[in-house]
């Protein structure tokens, strides 16, 4: 966020390389120009802007951290700062790329065959090829481990009956990858399967209704009797470590990307306060109102401390526990979503309308507070790694 220098009190820019800040200054110069111009359009109309994905292509967003097949290869601190711009956008956008770059082609590179890997990958990248991932079903959201849905081998296929539920660019996706239980008689064990669209039995419709992340769709996936074949199964892991690893990468993005969404109420605030008089003075002159934005800015500058922090170590170390990933998760959107409210009461009764952007923030991130695991969830993981005792079991 080069062009706002109050935003970058730490002078956190300088802890980056010129590489990182080339990444995400591109990334920060189209979501000005040619995102936050339709951005208003498409939330109120419930739609995405499919427009943009080539552009983001181009960009080198998709599978962003990966080598080979036509990724841009770029560390991990990258990849949060270029989310942190999509998400200064909107969540919806920044939602499409992590859910198409850490949910889809992460898993099919890491557990992937080779057949898959060139099949999936370089299409994916290039944004001609839309993923999704299904793992909440709607009985088992926080709780994946008692997932329903089954896959029964049948020669050289396997039979997919089960739903999934809340399933990000479910009904656009041309590949879902799907968690289900491999039933073979003996001992089940969660794999996951590339169900691509148009398989007989597999249906995607669009949930209605949501007043949050609108501009992203949202569906249900049904499967009765698909046939899957045996070569569409993820070799490479079994259990639920398979779709939870997924999850800690999409997490550490997540975390970094939240602070996009609080630079943009925080910086829409201020601008307002300076410019709305009340009582002869610009509301910006209250004492009060000065105190809201100090808070938002002191979290700003500690969220993105902590995510740059949190991918230095992951790109230093391979990897990151998951409690590490969890302290950040769990303060950073806690952080955006308190951040959004307060700029929206600044704002007054302009703030509940869509001219202005924390409404639209603050709603979709309700969905961020509880997507990618729950803040309590993230609490009790926290929890299990401060006192060794696990509340889920
Ligand atoms: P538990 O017994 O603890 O673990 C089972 C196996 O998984 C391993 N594991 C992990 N591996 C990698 N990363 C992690 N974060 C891991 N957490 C656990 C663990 O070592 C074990 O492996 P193994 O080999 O020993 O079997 O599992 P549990 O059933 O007790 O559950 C733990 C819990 C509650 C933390 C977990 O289930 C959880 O995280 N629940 C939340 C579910 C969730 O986050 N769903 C998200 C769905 S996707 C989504 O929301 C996308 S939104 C995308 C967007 O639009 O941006
Ligand atoms: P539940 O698990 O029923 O939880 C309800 C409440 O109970 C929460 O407050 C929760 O924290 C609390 N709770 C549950 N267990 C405990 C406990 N042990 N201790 C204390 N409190 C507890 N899923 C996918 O698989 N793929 C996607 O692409 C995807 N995209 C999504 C997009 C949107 C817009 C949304 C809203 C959700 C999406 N999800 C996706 C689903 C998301 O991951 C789940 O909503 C989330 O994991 C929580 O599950 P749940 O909604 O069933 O809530």
């Amino acid at each position: 966020m080069s062009h706002a220098a109050i935003t970058d009190l730490y002078k956190i820019d300088a802890l980056l390389s010129p590489q990182e800040r080339a990444a995400r200054d591109v990334v920060a110069q189209f979501v000005d120009r040619e995102y936050l111009p339709i951005i208003g359009k498409h939330f109120r109309a419930g739609t995405f802007p499919m427009q943009v994905v080539p552009k983001l292509a181009e960009l080198g967003v998709f599978g962003a951290t990966l080598q080979g097949y036509g990724c841009a290869g770029m560390n991990n601190v990258s990849y949060g700062l270029i989310l942190q711009e999509l998400e200064r956008g909107d969540s919806g956008l920044r939602s499409f790329a992590s859910v198409q770059s850490s949910l889809c082609m992460y898993p099919i590179y890491t557990y992937g065959s080779d057949e898959q890997k060139e099949r999936f990958l370089p299409g994916m990248a290039q944004g001609k090829i839309i993923g999704c991932f299904g793992l909440t079903e709607p009985d088992f959201g926080s709780d994946p481990g008692g997932m329903r849905t089954r896959a029964k081998k049948d020669g050289d296929h396997y039979i997919l009956n089960g739903s999934k539920m809340w399933i990000t660019n479910g009904s656009i996706a041309d590949v879902a990858v799907v968690w289900a239980k491999v039933d073979d008689g003996g001992a089940e064990s969660v794999r996951g399967f590339l169900v691509e669209k148009g398989m007989p039995g597999f249906k995607a419709p669009e949930i209605q209704g949501k007043f949050s992340l609108r501009a992203s769709y949202t569906s249900e996936l049904s499967f009765s009797d698909v046939r899957v074949p045996a070569k569409n199964m993820l070799p490479g892991v079994q259990g639920l470590r398979g779709p939870l690893s997924c999850l800690n990468h999409a997490r550490m993005g997540i975390a970094f990307a939240a602070m996009g969404a609080a630079v943009a109420c925080f910086e829409g605030a201020r601008e307002y306060a300076l410019s709305r008089v009340q009582f002869n003075k610009p509301i910006a002159a209250f004492q009060l109102t000065q105190e809201k934005l100090a808070d938002m800015l002191q979290e700003i500058v500690k969220g993105q401390l902590l995510a740059l922090r949190l991918a230095r170590l992951k790109d230093e170390h391979g990897k990151v526990a998951p409690e590490q990933v969890s302290l950040c998760k769990r303060n950073n959107v806690k952080a955006a979503l308190d951040i959004a409210r307060s700029a929206r009461s600044i704002y007054g009764a302009n703030g509940i309308t869509d001219e202005y952007p924390p409404i639209r923030h603050a709603l979709n991130l309700e969905s961020v507070f509880t997507y990618e695991g729950t803040h309590e969830v993230h609490t009790l993981i926290l929890g299990k790694a401060i006192t060794g005792l696990d509340a889920f079991s």
